[in-house]
């Protein structure tokens, strides 16, 4: 739809616009019917104030862009990736198979099988190509994990995972306070 594709064009400005933030977090995604669920991890990432980038990048349609961005990923600066795609989801995977950096796979509900099929296309790496993979549609908690990671060297992002920890404990801890009045 047209407000995915404007959010994509405009990250993609970001992306070329020398004055900006460089991005330390990578988003991408198989495709835009992807975005729905993929843009919590964007929204998470923001709550951190964690810098990123959001891109389209498909294994199947677009495999050079993928190899040039996999391939150039580290150089530009990116520091974690995280790869949404469904179905036959090789996106993950093909992208680790490229690129040094941490990659987290979110697999997407996309097709018939519910996910299960992006699931296991994603989680099922052969030794030697890791991915972390998270649930299905879980993009929030890929976002979580590229913040972990980046806090293992960087104690304002860690000492802000703690903040956010308690936070939900309190949620939680009122919810039971409510059931029990
Ligand atoms: C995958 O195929 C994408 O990641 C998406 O989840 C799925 C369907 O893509 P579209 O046909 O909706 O573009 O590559």
């Amino acid at each position: 739809n047209i407000e995915s594709n404007l959010a994509i064009i405009v990250e993609r400005k970001r992306l070329n616009d020398k004055t900006a933030v460089a991005p330390r977090v990578s988003i991408i995604m198989g495709s835009d019917t992807d975005l729905p669920v993929m843009k919590s991890a964007a929204e998470t990432l923001e709550m951190f104030g964690v810098s990123h980038e959001v891109l389209i990048v498909s294994a199947h349609r677009t495999p050079e862009f993928m190899f040039s961005y996999a391939t150039s990923a580290d150089k530009r600066g990116i520091q974690v990736i995280i790869a949404g795609a469904g179905s036959a989801a090789h996106l993950p995977g093909m992208v680790a198979a490229l690129t040094p950096l941490p990659v987290i796979g979110v697999p997407v509900r996309a097709s018939t099988l519910d996910g299960i099929d992006s699931l296991l296309s994603i989680v099922q790496m052969p030794r030697g190509i890791p991915v972390a993979t998270v649930a299905i549609n879980n993009a929030t908690n890929a976002a979580l994990l590229a913040v972990r990671v980046l806090g293992v060297a960087d104690d304002n992002l860690r000492s802000r995972m703690r903040q956010y920890q308690e936070e939900e404990k309190e949620i939680v801890m009122r919810k039971g306070d409510k059931l029990e009045n």
